[in-house]
């Protein structure tokens, strides 16, 4: 692959892995500070990955986009990508909130797929978000993506992402409604454990 061989391509790799360290650092200290804070802590576990040049290649693909550096850089919004699993819905809200109110980051825009999730049962809040790296002499904005989302429905979209990626064909009907069922069983599952958090947290009071 030509691609790869670039030095624009590997100078903007690089960059890619910067803002994914200068990530992981600032939301570790802003959500342990709440956590300290607050005495409890929202979150289950983080992960951040950077996507693979494979996956890159697909997704300019699938936009009908040639594959070349200003491609990437303009159309795939999530080479670096950060998802925060957290306990329960009204966690997610306020990530998004600490995140929000950092002014470490600018925030390029917000996608609530919890309050109206994709056809496909799809939950989640998403962020795209600019990290400025420090580079010799001056500063770059680096977007990256923040998936904010529940234990419910982290594990309904690692299921759906495996049944989907071992089946690439179109679902029957049928089979397309069964998830849409489960992610909406998940959703009840998010409620009542809410609402159990909620009576115990008045009780607390
Ligand atoms: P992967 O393997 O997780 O990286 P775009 O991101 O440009 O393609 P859009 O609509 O702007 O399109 O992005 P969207 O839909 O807000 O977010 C895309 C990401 O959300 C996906 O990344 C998935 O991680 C997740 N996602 C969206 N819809 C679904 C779904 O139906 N099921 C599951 N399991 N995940 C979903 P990628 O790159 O597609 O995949």
């Amino acid at each position: 692959m030509e691609l790869i061989k670039q030095k624009e391509y590997k100078e903007m790799m690089l960059k890619y892995e910067f803002a994914k360290k200068k990530l992981e650092t600032d939301l570790e200290i802003l959500l342990q500070e709440y956590a300290f804070k607050v005495g409890y802590n929202p979150v289950e576990h983080i992960k951040s990955r950077i996507k693979s040049l494979d996956r890159i290649i697909e997704k300019l693909n699938r936009k009908e986009k040639e594959i070349n550096v200003d491609n990437i850089t303009r159309y795939v919004s999530d080479v670096v990508g950060m998802r925060i699993v957290c306990s329960f819905i009204k966690d997610v809200y306020t990530i998004a909130d600490i995140i929000r109110s950092t002014g470490e980051f600018i925030l390029k825009s917000e996608k609530n797929y919890i309050d109206e999730p994709k056809s496909s049962g799809y939950r989640s809040y998403h962020m795209i978000v600019l990290v400025p790296i420090h580079l010799e002499n001056r500063t770059e904005y680096i977007q990256v993506e923040i998936q904010i989302r529940t234990v419910a429905m982290d594990c309904w979209a690692s299921l759906d992402h495996k049944l989907r990626y071992r089946f690439p064909g179109k679902l029957s009907k049928d089979l397309e409604n069964e998830i849409v069922e489960s992610a909406n069983d998940m959703l009840e599952i998010d409620k009542k454990m809410q609402h159990i958090s909620d009576v115990l947290n008045k009780v607390k009071e």
